[in-house]
């Protein structure tokens, strides 16, 4: 196997893109497709700060290091989700990275900021885990992010994720969830930020091979309860298409993006008030984030 651009010996084969790559002309693959997600969304300028959401994982810790080394002004954000020895390991893998790259790291522990750790919030709301977990996380992002004064938050999703994601919706046609499923998510109100994940041309594969070819230590471990998620069972189904048909899921997200997408669209608005009790975005009074500290509160 010969490297597309050197002639050089490849080490990967990416067969949706009917090439293969030596180690150093992965890596610039990788860190163009990252570019030209920043570009074709305007995700965001060299001028602004950017929030990066860490989980210690693959994905994150490699979109924390491209945006360094492209000269983003960067910070991470782990929330600490108190899920065992598995929070443990990887707020260690975040702060190892971000001290040995010089950048800074914030700290957010959920159990002081909903008032129990990830699960309690499950055993308390008998809801999955992955549901007190979610609203959760993406409540302090956004929260951690206004409150820095940083206009984004980047994640570190993946083509397999945005695929599993947008499989899950369809499957269910959730009609509220479809039009949020993009790549760069705008800021509607002065109290949201703009969402962003620009590894959204990459799968996890590729994620993988460039964590390894640039010697990224993330936790290998998955959350203990990602285990039972449908996600993951939308995914093995995904990957069982791409190995009949690579491109499979690249072309059933990005056709989505591109042709289905703006059906989907609302055609009004949604009114977004501001959380009677934090002043956070809610479409009723009392936000989500409010209601489940209170839940937790009167049971623990
Ligand atoms: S951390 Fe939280 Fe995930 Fe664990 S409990 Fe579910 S949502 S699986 S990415
Ligand atoms: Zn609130």
């Amino acid at each position: 196997m010969k490297c597309r651009k050197c002639g050089g010996t490849a080490v990967l084969e990416l067969r949706r893109h009917n090439a293969a790559f030596c180690a150093d002309d992965f890596q610039e693959f990788f860190r163009n497709q990252v570019r030209e997600a920043i570009r074709r969304h305007r995700m965001f300028t060299i001028d602004e700060p950017v929030l990066v959401a860490v989980s210690g994982g693959k994905d994150s810790l490699a979109l924390w290091d491209v945006l360094i080394d492209e000269g983003y002004r960067t910070t991470g954000l782990y929330l600490d989700l108190g899920i065992f020895d598995y929070s443990v390991e990887s707020r260690g893998k975040c702060e190892a990275f971000a001290a040995a790259r010089g950048v800074p790291l914030m700290i957010k522990r959920v159990e002081e900021e909903v008032g129990a750790p990830v699960p309690v919030i499950k055993q308390v709301t008998r809801r999955p885990p992955c549901s007190g977990c979610g609203l959760s996380k993406r409540y302090l992002m956004n929260r951690a992010a206004l409150e820095a004064g940083m206009p984004v938050v980047a994640t570190g999703h993946n083509l397999d994720d945005e695929a599993a994601t947008l499989f899950g919706s369809v499957m269910h046609w959730q009609m509220d969830s479809l039009p949020r499923q993009s790549p760069a998510l705008a800021s509607t109100h002065p109290k949201l930020v703009r969402r962003v994940k620009p590894l959204y041309r990459l799968s996890e594969r590729e994620t993988a091979a460039f964590a390894f070819l640039r010697r990224i230590d993330y936790i290998v471990d998955e959350c203990p309860f990602a285990k039972g998620a449908t996600s993951i069972a939308h995914k093995e189904i995904l990957n069982r298409m791409e190995d009949a048909s690579p491109g499979a899921k690249h072309n059933f997200l990005f056709g989505f993006l591109e042709k289905a997408r703006p059906a989907f669209e609302r055609a009004e608005a949604v009114v977004l008030n501001e959380c009677v009790r934090c002043g956070q975005v809610t479409t009723g009074t009392l936000c989500a984030f409010c209601k489940l500290a209170d839940q937790v509160k009167r049971s623990v």
